[in-house]
């Protein structure tokens, strides 16, 4: 990390500093990215597990996928890692506010502590009803069979994440706060999926200070104002240390 490049990121003590994280941050915590040559996507088709086609067609099989992941998520061995851990500090000492846009759906932000969070692609341990659209907390295996128990309808259950041709959830706060923040920064995300790639040229047009922090440059990089590489758990601690340091 050259210190004089980011003298350069100063924000304003008071001002907003929004955090965009994407499966990266939670690879060192045992969890598979996507596209990395072991990731996800090497393993599954995406439009076998990740559109509403897909769960139309095969309900068994896109549970099945999802099941195995929350199972996965809620294995002794995984944890927040100490990026996450980083970033929950900075919101406690950030003077001005800190807002985390993840996603990723996995639940580590939360139990590292950080509170002001945005999953836009949807949480892997909550379910949603197409019937009723009561979204319910889901920690067991999902089936298509089973009942809401908000309205008791049987066969509508989903996992409640954003699939391919869905709109990512909160949109409009995301949007607001891209407009006014004063620095955006965005750890471990390949840049490969909309609208969350382009996050980075929304901030430029109004010329706020931008940081890519990541294993390799990603699909944007060169959108960024700043860049720096390594391992996730690594390097957003140094960064917070040196943000706060100022
Ligand atoms: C480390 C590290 C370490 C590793 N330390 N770094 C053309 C055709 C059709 C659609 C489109 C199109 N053009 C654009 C679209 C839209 C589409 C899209 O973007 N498609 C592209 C593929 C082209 N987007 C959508 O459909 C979105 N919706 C939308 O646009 O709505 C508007 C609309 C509505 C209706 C009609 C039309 C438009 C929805 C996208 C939903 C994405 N869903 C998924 C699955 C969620 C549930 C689940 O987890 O299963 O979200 S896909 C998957 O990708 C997941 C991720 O959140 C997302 C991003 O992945 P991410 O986080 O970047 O992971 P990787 O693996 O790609 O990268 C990891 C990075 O970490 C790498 O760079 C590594 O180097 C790095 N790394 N270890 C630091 N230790």
């Amino acid at each position: 990390m050259r210190s004089s490049a980011l003298e350069e990121l100063r924000p304003d003590a008071g001002s907003l500093i929004v955090v965009l994280t994407g499966a990266g941050i939670s690879k060192e915590s045992g969890l598979d990215t996507f596209r990395d040559a072991d990731g996800i996507w090497s393993k599954v088709r995406i439009e076998d597990v990740a559109t509403y086609e897909a769960f139309v067609r095969d309900p068994r099989r896109v549970h099945a996928f999802y099941n195995e992941r929350r199972r996965g998520l809620l294995g002794a061995n995984i944890r927040p890692n100490a990026a996450h851990l980083a970033l929950a500090r900075l919101e406690r000492e950030w003077p001005g506010e800190v807002l985390v846009v993840t996603q990723n759906i996995d639940d580590l932000h939360e139990r590292a502590g950080t509170t002001k969070l945005i999953h836009m692609h949807g949480e892997l341990l909550k379910a949603e009803c197409e019937h009723c659209r009561s979204i319910l907390v889901w920690r067991e295996d999902m089936s298509r069979d089973m009942r809401c128990d908000v309205c008791g309808r049987a066969a509508g259950l989903r996992p409640h994440v954003v699939w391919f041709g869905e709109m990512p959830l909160e949109m409009d706060r995301i949007g607001e706060a891209l407009d006014r923040c004063g620095l955006f920064v965005s750890i471990g995300t390949s840049g490969n999926v909309y609208p969350a790639a382009g996050f980075v040229s929304e901030t430029r047009a109004r010329g706020t200070p931008s940081v890519e922090l990541n294993l390799e440059p990603s699909e944007g990089a060169s959108s960024f104002s700043h860049a720096i590489r390594g391992r996730a758990s690594e390097i957003v601690p140094a960064f917070v240390d040196d943000l706060l340091k100022r």
